[in-house]
Protein backbone atom coordinates (compact mmCIF):
# COMPACT_ATOMS: atom_id res chain seq x y z
CA UNK A 1 0.00 0.00 0.00
CA UNK A 2 3.04 2.28 1.07
CA UNK A 3 4.79 1.95 -2.04
CA UNK A 4 1.61 1.86 -4.03
CA UNK A 5 0.15 5.31 -2.45
CA UNK A 6 4.22 6.70 -2.87
CA UNK A 7 3.73 5.98 -6.26
CA UNK A 8 0.33 7.50 -7.26
CA UNK A 9 1.80 10.57 -5.31
CA UNK A 10 4.80 10.38 -8.08
CA UNK A 11 4.13 12.29 -11.49
CA UNK A 12 5.86 10.99 -14.41
CA UNK A 13 8.02 12.86 -15.89
CA UNK A 14 5.84 15.34 -17.86
CA UNK A 15 5.95 15.61 -21.62
CA UNK A 16 7.08 19.27 -22.07
CA UNK A 17 5.64 19.31 -25.82
CA UNK A 18 2.02 18.91 -24.29
CA UNK A 19 -0.31 22.29 -24.17
CA UNK A 20 -1.19 21.88 -20.25
CA UNK A 21 -4.13 23.93 -18.53
CA UNK A 22 -5.07 24.41 -14.94
CA UNK A 23 -6.76 26.58 -12.92
CA UNK A 24 -4.80 29.18 -11.63
CA UNK A 25 -6.93 30.83 -8.61
CA UNK A 26 -8.23 29.23 -5.98
CA UNK A 27 -12.36 28.57 -6.02
CA UNK A 28 -15.09 30.80 -4.61
CA UNK A 29 -13.72 33.90 -5.66
CA UNK A 30 -15.55 36.51 -8.53
CA UNK A 31 -13.30 35.47 -10.67
CA UNK A 32 -11.58 32.43 -12.08
CA UNK A 33 -8.44 32.13 -14.46
CA UNK A 34 -8.06 28.79 -16.34
CA UNK A 35 -4.38 29.00 -17.81
CA UNK A 36 -3.90 27.02 -20.99
CA UNK A 37 0.38 27.21 -21.87
CA UNK A 38 2.04 25.45 -24.88
CA UNK A 39 2.21 25.62 -28.80
CA UNK A 40 -1.19 24.43 -29.14
CA UNK A 41 -3.31 27.13 -27.34
CA UNK A 42 -3.90 29.65 -29.63
CA UNK A 43 -5.53 26.41 -31.75
CA UNK A 44 -7.49 25.58 -28.78
CA UNK A 45 -8.71 29.32 -27.96
CA UNK A 46 -10.12 29.26 -31.63
CA UNK A 47 -12.27 25.84 -31.03
CA UNK A 48 -13.63 27.09 -27.61
CA UNK A 49 -14.04 30.71 -27.87
CA UNK A 50 -16.36 32.93 -29.98
CA UNK A 51 -15.21 36.43 -30.04
CA UNK A 52 -18.40 39.03 -29.61
CA UNK A 53 -16.24 41.29 -31.99
CA UNK A 54 -14.13 39.36 -35.00
CA UNK A 55 -10.58 38.81 -34.59
CA UNK A 56 -8.40 38.25 -37.10
CA UNK A 57 -5.40 37.79 -35.61
CA UNK A 58 -4.69 37.76 -31.62
CA UNK A 59 -2.55 40.43 -31.13
CA UNK A 60 -0.09 39.83 -27.88
CA UNK A 61 -0.91 40.82 -24.50
CA UNK A 62 -4.28 42.06 -25.39
CA UNK A 63 -8.00 41.12 -23.93
CA UNK A 64 -10.65 39.42 -25.80
CA UNK A 65 -14.58 39.61 -24.85
CA UNK A 66 -16.42 36.95 -25.82
CA UNK A 67 -18.04 33.28 -24.83
CA UNK A 68 -16.82 29.99 -24.23
CA UNK A 69 -18.51 27.55 -25.68
CA UNK A 70 -19.26 23.34 -26.62
CA UNK A 71 -18.85 20.82 -28.79
CA UNK A 72 -22.62 21.59 -29.57
CA UNK A 73 -21.99 25.52 -29.30
CA UNK A 74 -23.85 26.12 -26.35
CA UNK A 75 -22.11 28.79 -23.92
CA UNK A 76 -20.12 27.43 -20.73
CA UNK A 77 -19.41 31.19 -19.79
CA UNK A 78 -19.06 34.53 -20.46
CA UNK A 79 -15.56 35.17 -20.15
CA UNK A 80 -12.40 37.87 -20.76
CA UNK A 81 -9.39 35.85 -22.59
CA UNK A 82 -5.66 37.13 -22.14
CA UNK A 83 -3.35 36.68 -24.70
CA UNK A 84 0.59 36.42 -24.25
CA UNK A 85 2.38 35.15 -27.43
CA UNK A 86 5.91 33.66 -27.30
CA UNK A 87 8.24 34.58 -25.37
CA UNK A 88 6.58 37.26 -24.26
CA UNK A 89 4.88 35.48 -21.25
CA UNK A 90 5.43 33.50 -17.69
CA UNK A 91 6.72 30.68 -19.50
CA UNK A 92 8.14 31.81 -22.83
CA UNK A 93 5.02 29.33 -24.82
CA UNK A 94 2.07 31.19 -26.20
CA UNK A 95 -0.53 31.31 -23.08
CA UNK A 96 -4.23 31.90 -22.83
CA UNK A 97 -5.80 32.91 -19.67
CA UNK A 98 -9.35 32.63 -19.82
CA UNK A 99 -10.85 34.68 -16.70
CA UNK A 100 -14.60 33.42 -16.72
CA UNK A 101 -17.10 33.67 -13.62
CA UNK A 102 -15.39 32.02 -10.29
CA UNK A 103 -17.19 29.29 -8.73
CA UNK A 104 -16.78 26.12 -8.89
CA UNK A 105 -19.67 25.07 -11.81
CA UNK A 106 -18.40 27.83 -14.08
CA UNK A 107 -15.03 27.35 -13.83
CA UNK A 108 -14.96 23.68 -14.52
CA UNK A 109 -17.64 23.94 -17.42
CA UNK A 110 -14.48 26.00 -19.10
CA UNK A 111 -11.26 23.70 -17.50
CA UNK A 112 -13.66 20.59 -19.07
CA UNK A 113 -13.72 22.78 -22.67
CA UNK A 114 -9.73 23.57 -22.75
CA UNK A 115 -9.26 19.94 -22.09
CA UNK A 116 -11.80 18.44 -24.46
CA UNK A 117 -10.17 20.77 -26.91
CA UNK A 118 -6.78 18.28 -26.24
CA UNK A 119 -4.81 20.65 -23.70
CA UNK A 120 -3.66 18.50 -20.78
CA UNK A 121 -4.21 19.31 -17.01
CA UNK A 122 -0.76 20.60 -15.89
CA UNK A 123 1.15 19.02 -12.85
CA UNK A 124 1.85 21.53 -9.82
CA UNK A 125 4.05 23.93 -10.72
CA UNK A 126 4.36 22.42 -14.57
CA UNK A 127 4.03 26.66 -15.61
CA UNK A 128 6.71 27.72 -13.90
CA UNK A 129 8.85 24.58 -14.00
CA UNK A 130 8.50 25.17 -17.90
CA UNK A 131 9.67 29.10 -17.58
CA UNK A 132 12.51 27.26 -16.08
CA UNK A 133 13.32 24.92 -18.90
CA UNK A 134 12.95 27.28 -21.35
CA UNK A 135 15.66 29.21 -19.78
CA UNK A 136 13.27 32.44 -18.73
CA UNK A 137 14.51 32.07 -15.25
CA UNK A 138 16.81 29.79 -12.91
CA UNK A 139 15.95 27.38 -10.32
CA UNK A 140 16.54 30.23 -7.56
CA UNK A 141 13.89 32.27 -9.15
CA UNK A 142 11.35 29.55 -9.54
CA UNK A 143 11.78 28.75 -6.25
CA UNK A 144 11.29 32.34 -4.91
CA UNK A 145 8.06 32.29 -6.75
CA UNK A 146 7.53 29.63 -3.83
CA UNK A 147 8.64 31.95 -1.49
CA UNK A 148 6.89 35.01 -2.95
CA UNK A 149 3.09 33.21 -2.86
CA UNK A 150 3.94 32.05 0.97
CA UNK A 151 5.19 35.58 2.00
CA UNK A 152 3.19 36.28 5.21
CA UNK A 153 4.80 40.02 5.62
CA UNK A 154 5.37 43.14 3.85
CA UNK A 155 9.25 42.24 4.32
CA UNK A 156 9.24 38.76 3.11
CA UNK A 157 7.18 39.41 0.77
CA UNK A 158 10.01 41.96 -0.58
CA UNK A 159 12.81 39.71 0.07
CA UNK A 160 11.36 36.71 -1.96
CA UNK A 161 10.18 39.45 -5.05
CA UNK A 162 14.47 40.07 -5.31
CA UNK A 163 14.86 36.62 -5.66
CA UNK A 164 12.21 36.14 -8.20
CA UNK A 165 14.28 39.63 -10.01
CA UNK A 166 17.55 37.14 -9.74
CA UNK A 167 19.04 38.52 -6.62
CA UNK A 168 20.39 34.99 -5.52
CA UNK A 169 21.16 33.71 -8.64
CA UNK A 170 22.98 36.81 -10.05
CA UNK A 171 25.14 36.86 -6.77
CA UNK A 172 25.62 33.09 -7.51
CA UNK A 173 26.36 33.41 -11.60
CA UNK A 174 29.22 36.15 -10.58
CA UNK A 175 30.86 33.68 -8.24
CA UNK A 176 30.65 30.84 -11.28
CA UNK A 177 31.81 33.05 -13.37
CA UNK A 178 35.23 33.67 -11.72
CA UNK A 179 35.91 30.38 -10.02
CA UNK A 180 35.33 29.25 -14.08
CA UNK A 181 37.90 31.67 -14.87
CA UNK A 182 40.44 30.77 -11.96
CA UNK A 183 39.94 27.57 -12.88
CA UNK A 184 40.43 27.91 -16.77
CA UNK A 185 44.22 29.61 -15.73
CA UNK A 186 44.80 26.62 -13.60
CA UNK A 187 43.96 24.04 -16.06
CA UNK A 188 46.02 25.84 -18.78
CA UNK A 189 49.20 26.33 -16.54
CA UNK A 190 48.62 21.90 -15.60
CA UNK A 191 48.49 21.57 -19.54
CA UNK A 192 51.27 23.58 -20.47
CA UNK A 193 53.23 24.30 -17.57
CA UNK A 194 55.59 26.96 -17.86
CA UNK A 195 54.64 27.64 -21.38
CA UNK A 196 52.01 30.39 -21.02
CA UNK A 197 51.41 33.23 -19.05
CA UNK A 198 48.46 32.14 -16.27
CA UNK A 199 47.60 33.27 -12.93
CA UNK A 200 49.78 32.96 -10.31
CA UNK A 201 48.84 30.87 -7.10
CA UNK A 202 49.68 33.61 -4.75
CA UNK A 203 46.62 35.49 -7.48
CA UNK A 204 44.96 32.28 -6.90
CA UNK A 205 44.15 32.47 -3.37
CA UNK A 206 43.34 35.70 -3.21
CA UNK A 207 40.62 35.97 -6.02
CA UNK A 208 39.07 32.79 -4.06
CA UNK A 209 39.54 34.98 -0.94
CA UNK A 210 37.23 37.67 -2.27
CA UNK A 211 34.98 34.93 -3.77
CA UNK A 212 34.18 33.35 -0.21
CA UNK A 213 33.69 36.97 1.01
CA UNK A 214 30.98 37.43 -1.86
CA UNK A 215 29.52 34.34 -0.67
CA UNK A 216 29.80 35.57 2.71
CA UNK A 217 27.35 38.38 1.78
CA UNK A 218 24.88 36.31 0.05
CA UNK A 219 24.54 34.00 2.78
CA UNK A 220 24.31 36.78 5.31
CA UNK A 221 21.34 37.90 3.37
CA UNK A 222 19.98 34.18 2.92
CA UNK A 223 20.22 33.97 6.70
CA UNK A 224 18.05 37.44 7.36
CA UNK A 225 15.59 36.68 4.58
CA UNK A 226 15.30 32.94 6.43
CA UNK A 227 14.48 35.29 9.59
CA UNK A 228 11.88 37.10 7.51
CA UNK A 229 10.48 34.15 6.19
CA UNK A 230 10.16 31.59 9.54
CA UNK A 231 10.43 34.69 12.28
CA UNK A 232 11.64 34.26 15.88
CA UNK A 233 10.10 32.97 19.07
CA UNK A 234 10.21 34.68 22.51
CA UNK A 235 8.35 32.92 25.42
CA UNK A 236 7.23 34.50 28.63
CA UNK A 237 7.95 33.36 31.59
CA UNK A 238 7.68 33.85 35.36
CA UNK A 239 5.55 32.66 38.73
CA UNK A 240 1.69 32.57 38.40
CA UNK A 241 0.05 36.01 38.63
CA UNK A 242 2.86 37.79 37.75
CA UNK A 243 1.20 39.37 34.30
CA UNK A 244 2.28 37.08 31.48
CA UNK A 245 -1.13 36.44 29.97
CA UNK A 246 -1.73 40.19 30.21
CA UNK A 247 1.96 41.24 28.95
CA UNK A 248 0.89 38.99 26.00
CA UNK A 249 -2.04 40.73 25.54
CA UNK A 250 -0.83 44.06 25.43
CA UNK A 251 2.30 43.43 23.30
CA UNK A 252 -0.81 41.78 20.77
CA UNK A 253 -3.22 45.05 21.64
CA UNK A 254 -6.16 42.22 21.72
CA UNK A 255 -7.70 40.43 24.21
CA UNK A 256 -6.67 37.06 23.62
CA UNK A 257 -4.65 35.21 26.35
CA UNK A 258 -7.25 34.49 29.63
CA UNK A 259 -6.16 37.00 32.09
CA UNK A 260 -7.60 35.90 35.92
CA UNK A 261 -6.64 36.52 39.39
CA UNK A 262 -6.40 33.18 40.00
CA UNK A 263 -3.16 31.86 39.86
CA UNK A 264 -2.35 29.38 37.73
CA UNK A 265 -4.92 29.75 35.38
CA UNK A 266 -2.85 29.81 31.84
CA UNK A 267 -2.19 25.95 32.15
CA UNK A 268 -1.73 25.03 28.44
CA UNK A 269 0.45 27.43 26.38
CA UNK A 270 -1.01 29.75 24.08
CA UNK A 271 0.78 31.08 20.68
CA UNK A 272 0.31 34.13 19.01
CA UNK A 273 2.40 36.52 16.27
CA UNK A 274 3.54 39.92 16.23
CA UNK A 275 5.67 41.95 13.84
CA UNK A 276 8.62 43.49 15.33
CA UNK A 277 10.30 45.94 12.27
CA UNK A 278 8.63 43.60 9.54
CA UNK A 279 9.97 40.31 11.41
CA UNK A 280 7.72 37.93 12.55
CA UNK A 281 8.13 37.19 16.34
CA UNK A 282 6.03 34.51 17.59
CA UNK A 283 5.32 34.59 21.64
CA UNK A 284 4.54 31.49 23.75
CA UNK A 285 2.27 32.44 26.37
CA UNK A 286 2.86 29.67 29.48
CA UNK A 287 1.57 28.69 32.52
CA UNK A 288 3.59 29.71 35.74
CA UNK A 289 6.75 28.52 36.63
CA UNK A 290 6.22 27.21 40.10
CA UNK A 291 6.06 24.05 42.34
CA UNK A 292 2.54 22.36 42.05
CA UNK A 293 0.91 18.98 43.33
CA UNK A 294 -1.51 19.70 40.81
CA UNK A 295 -1.45 17.23 37.86
CA UNK A 296 -2.59 19.31 35.29
CA UNK A 297 -0.61 22.34 36.22
CA UNK A 298 2.26 20.60 36.24
CA UNK A 299 2.09 19.03 32.81
CA UNK A 300 1.42 22.99 32.09
CA UNK A 301 4.47 23.71 33.96
CA UNK A 302 6.55 21.03 32.20
CA UNK A 303 5.70 22.55 28.73
CA UNK A 304 6.78 25.93 30.08
CA UNK A 305 9.91 24.95 30.58
CA UNK A 306 9.97 23.17 26.93
CA UNK A 307 9.46 25.63 25.44
CA UNK A 308 11.82 28.13 26.86
CA UNK A 309 14.21 26.23 25.94
CA UNK A 310 13.18 25.97 21.72
CA UNK A 311 12.56 29.95 21.85
CA UNK A 312 15.14 32.43 20.74
CA UNK A 313 14.19 34.91 23.50
CA UNK A 314 12.72 34.68 26.97
CA UNK A 315 10.66 37.46 28.73
CA UNK A 316 10.84 36.60 32.33
CA UNK A 317 8.19 38.94 34.28
CA UNK A 318 8.73 39.70 37.53
CA UNK A 319 5.75 41.26 39.63
CA UNK A 320 6.83 44.79 40.52
CA UNK A 321 4.67 45.10 43.47
CA UNK A 322 5.78 42.61 45.37
CA UNK A 323 9.58 42.71 46.59
CA UNK A 324 12.14 40.79 44.55
CA UNK A 325 13.23 37.61 45.93
CA UNK A 326 15.56 34.89 46.03
CA UNK A 327 12.86 32.70 44.31
CA UNK A 328 12.84 35.27 40.94
CA UNK A 329 16.68 35.23 41.17
CA UNK A 330 16.72 31.74 41.16
CA UNK A 331 14.19 31.21 38.30
CA UNK A 332 16.45 34.14 36.40
CA UNK A 333 19.39 31.83 37.03
CA UNK A 334 17.52 29.43 35.62
CA UNK A 335 17.65 30.34 32.12
CA UNK A 336 21.36 32.52 32.28
CA UNK A 337 22.35 30.08 28.75
CA UNK A 338 19.76 32.07 27.44
CA UNK A 339 18.88 35.58 25.76
CA UNK A 340 16.62 37.52 28.46
CA UNK A 341 15.11 40.60 29.40
CA UNK A 342 13.61 41.13 32.85
CA UNK A 343 10.45 42.58 32.34
CA UNK A 344 9.21 44.16 35.83
CA UNK A 345 5.71 44.41 35.77
CA UNK A 346 2.78 46.15 37.12
CA UNK A 347 4.69 48.99 37.20
CA UNK A 348 1.54 51.16 37.90
CA UNK A 349 1.29 49.69 41.57
CA UNK A 350 4.83 49.88 42.23
CA UNK A 351 5.85 53.49 42.70
CA UNK A 352 8.55 55.69 41.38
CA UNK A 353 11.78 53.48 40.20
CA UNK A 354 14.49 54.10 42.61
CA UNK A 355 12.08 53.42 45.61
CA UNK A 356 10.24 49.86 43.58
CA UNK A 357 12.59 46.66 43.84
CA UNK A 358 15.44 48.64 43.91
CA UNK A 359 18.97 47.66 44.79
CA UNK A 360 18.33 44.29 43.84
CA UNK A 361 17.11 45.05 40.51
CA UNK A 362 20.53 46.97 40.00
CA UNK A 363 22.69 43.61 40.25
CA UNK A 364 19.77 42.68 37.97
CA UNK A 365 20.46 45.38 35.37
CA UNK A 366 23.75 44.75 35.09
CA UNK A 367 23.45 40.95 33.77
CA UNK A 368 20.18 41.62 31.88
CA UNK A 369 18.11 44.26 29.96
CA UNK A 370 15.39 45.24 32.89
CA UNK A 371 12.20 46.98 31.46
CA UNK A 372 9.32 48.41 33.66
CA UNK A 373 6.26 48.14 32.33
CA UNK A 374 2.82 48.02 33.00
CA UNK A 375 0.55 45.55 30.95
CA UNK A 376 -2.26 47.24 32.51
CA UNK A 377 -1.84 50.54 32.05
CA UNK A 378 0.38 49.60 28.84
CA UNK A 379 3.26 51.61 29.72
CA UNK A 380 7.07 50.56 28.86
CA UNK A 381 5.56 48.12 26.29
CA UNK A 382 7.01 50.41 23.09
CA UNK A 383 10.56 50.17 25.40
CA UNK A 384 9.83 46.48 25.79
CA UNK A 385 9.79 46.10 21.61
CA UNK A 386 12.99 47.77 21.13
CA UNK A 387 14.65 45.84 23.66
CA UNK A 388 13.45 43.20 22.37
CA UNK A 389 14.61 44.16 18.71
CA UNK A 390 17.89 45.45 19.58
CA UNK A 391 18.70 42.32 21.49
CA UNK A 392 17.91 39.73 18.53
CA UNK A 393 19.52 42.75 16.25
CA UNK A 394 16.36 42.78 14.21
CA UNK A 395 17.22 46.33 13.62
CA UNK A 396 20.03 45.63 11.23
CA UNK A 397 17.42 42.85 9.48
CA UNK A 398 15.50 45.56 8.91
CA UNK A 399 17.50 48.14 7.35
CA UNK A 400 19.13 45.58 5.33
CA UNK A 401 17.53 45.98 1.75
CA UNK A 402 19.17 43.08 0.40
CA UNK A 403 17.79 40.22 2.48
CA UNK A 404 16.76 37.35 0.18
CA UNK A 405 14.50 34.24 1.03
CA UNK A 406 16.01 31.01 -0.45
CA UNK A 407 15.52 27.67 0.27
CA UNK A 408 17.25 25.60 3.30
CA UNK A 409 18.68 23.70 0.18
CA UNK A 410 20.01 26.38 -1.37
CA UNK A 411 21.61 27.88 2.03
CA UNK A 412 23.24 24.35 2.20
CA UNK A 413 24.34 24.35 -1.37
CA UNK A 414 26.09 27.98 -0.27
CA UNK A 415 27.89 26.32 2.37
CA UNK A 416 29.10 23.92 0.99
CA UNK A 417 30.49 25.78 -2.16
CA UNK A 418 32.06 28.21 0.48
CA UNK A 419 33.97 25.13 2.50
CA UNK A 420 35.25 23.58 -0.79
CA UNK A 421 36.92 27.05 -2.16
CA UNK A 422 38.04 27.88 1.54
CA UNK A 423 39.93 24.50 1.30
CA UNK A 424 41.19 25.40 -2.29
CA UNK A 425 42.40 28.43 -0.97
CA UNK A 426 43.93 27.22 1.58
CA UNK A 427 45.88 24.84 -0.54
CA UNK A 428 46.68 27.39 -3.18
CA UNK A 429 50.18 28.36 -1.33
CA UNK A 430 51.75 25.05 -1.00
CA UNK A 431 49.60 22.48 -3.40
CA UNK A 432 50.17 21.49 -7.24
CA UNK A 433 47.55 22.76 -9.19
CA UNK A 434 45.46 19.89 -9.48
CA UNK A 435 45.08 19.42 -5.86
CA UNK A 436 43.67 23.10 -6.23
CA UNK A 437 41.27 22.00 -9.04
CA UNK A 438 39.76 19.30 -7.35
CA UNK A 439 37.84 21.67 -4.82
CA UNK A 440 37.05 24.43 -6.81
CA UNK A 441 35.15 21.59 -9.37
CA UNK A 442 33.20 20.38 -6.43
CA UNK A 443 32.44 24.11 -5.19
CA UNK A 444 30.93 24.74 -8.73
CA UNK A 445 29.20 21.58 -8.69
CA UNK A 446 27.42 23.27 -5.45
CA UNK A 447 26.81 26.53 -6.83
CA UNK A 448 24.98 24.84 -10.20
CA UNK A 449 22.68 23.72 -8.09
CA UNK A 450 21.34 26.58 -7.02
CA UNK A 451 20.59 27.62 -10.07
CA UNK A 452 19.30 24.49 -11.83
CA UNK A 453 22.42 23.88 -13.58
CA UNK A 454 23.93 20.48 -12.04
CA UNK A 455 21.13 19.06 -9.98
CA UNK A 456 19.93 15.55 -10.33
CA UNK A 457 16.58 15.64 -11.50
CA UNK A 458 14.65 13.83 -9.10
CA UNK A 459 15.47 16.92 -6.58
CA UNK A 460 13.92 18.80 -9.46
CA UNK A 461 10.68 17.05 -9.77
CA UNK A 462 10.77 17.42 -6.34
CA UNK A 463 10.97 21.08 -5.49
CA UNK A 464 8.16 21.66 -8.70
CA UNK A 465 5.69 19.38 -6.82
CA UNK A 466 5.77 21.83 -3.87
CA UNK A 467 3.56 24.58 -5.87
CA UNK A 468 0.27 24.80 -5.97
CA UNK A 469 -1.60 23.99 -9.30
CA UNK A 470 -1.98 26.30 -11.93
CA UNK A 471 1.23 28.03 -10.90
N1 LIG B 1 -2.12 46.69 38.49
C1 LIG B 1 -1.72 45.83 37.58
N2 LIG B 1 -2.24 44.60 37.53
C2 LIG B 1 -1.83 43.73 36.60
C3 LIG B 1 -0.86 44.12 35.64
N3 LIG B 1 -0.63 43.07 34.83
C4 LIG B 1 -1.44 42.08 35.27
N4 LIG B 1 -2.15 42.46 36.31
C5 LIG B 1 -3.12 41.67 37.09
O1 LIG B 1 -2.46 40.54 37.65
C6 LIG B 1 -3.32 39.42 37.65
C7 LIG B 1 -2.65 38.25 36.96
O2 LIG B 1 -2.46 38.56 35.61
P1 LIG B 1 -2.18 37.43 34.51
O3 LIG B 1 -1.86 38.16 33.26
O4 LIG B 1 -3.29 36.43 34.46
O5 LIG B 1 -0.89 36.76 35.14
P2 LIG B 1 -0.17 35.40 34.70
O6 LIG B 1 -0.61 34.36 35.65
O7 LIG B 1 1.30 35.67 34.88
O8 LIG B 1 -0.51 35.10 33.29
C8 LIG B 1 -4.61 39.87 36.97
O9 LIG B 1 -5.52 40.22 37.97
C9 LIG B 1 -4.18 41.09 36.19
O10 LIG B 1 -5.24 42.01 36.00
C10 LIG B 1 -0.32 45.47 35.69
O11 LIG B 1 0.51 45.89 34.90
N5 LIG B 1 -0.79 46.26 36.68
MG1 LIG C 1 -1.48 33.43 32.46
Amino acid sequence: MGALYGRTRQFAPANLSDTIAAVSTPLGGGISIVRVSGADALNMLHKIFRPARRVSGYKSHRLYYGHVVDSQGETADEVIVGVMLSPRSYTTEDTVEINCHGGAACTRAVLREVLAAGARLAQPGEFTKRAFLNGRIDLSQAESVIELINAGTDMARRAALRGVGGALKNAVTECRDEVLTILAHIEVSIDYPGELETMSLPEVAERLGAVCGKLDRVMRNAGQGALLRDGLSAVLLGRPNVGKSSLMNALLDEERAIVTDIPGTTRDILRERISLDGVPLQITDTAGIRDTDEAIEMAGVEKARTAAESADLALMVLDGSQPFCAGDMELIEGYRHKKMVVVVNKADLAGPEPEAGTSDLKGLRSAWPVVRVSALKGTGIELLREKIIELLGLGEVAANNEAVICSERNMDALARARAAFMRSQAVAENMPEDIVAIDLAEGLECLGEITGETLAEDLEEKIFAEFCVGK
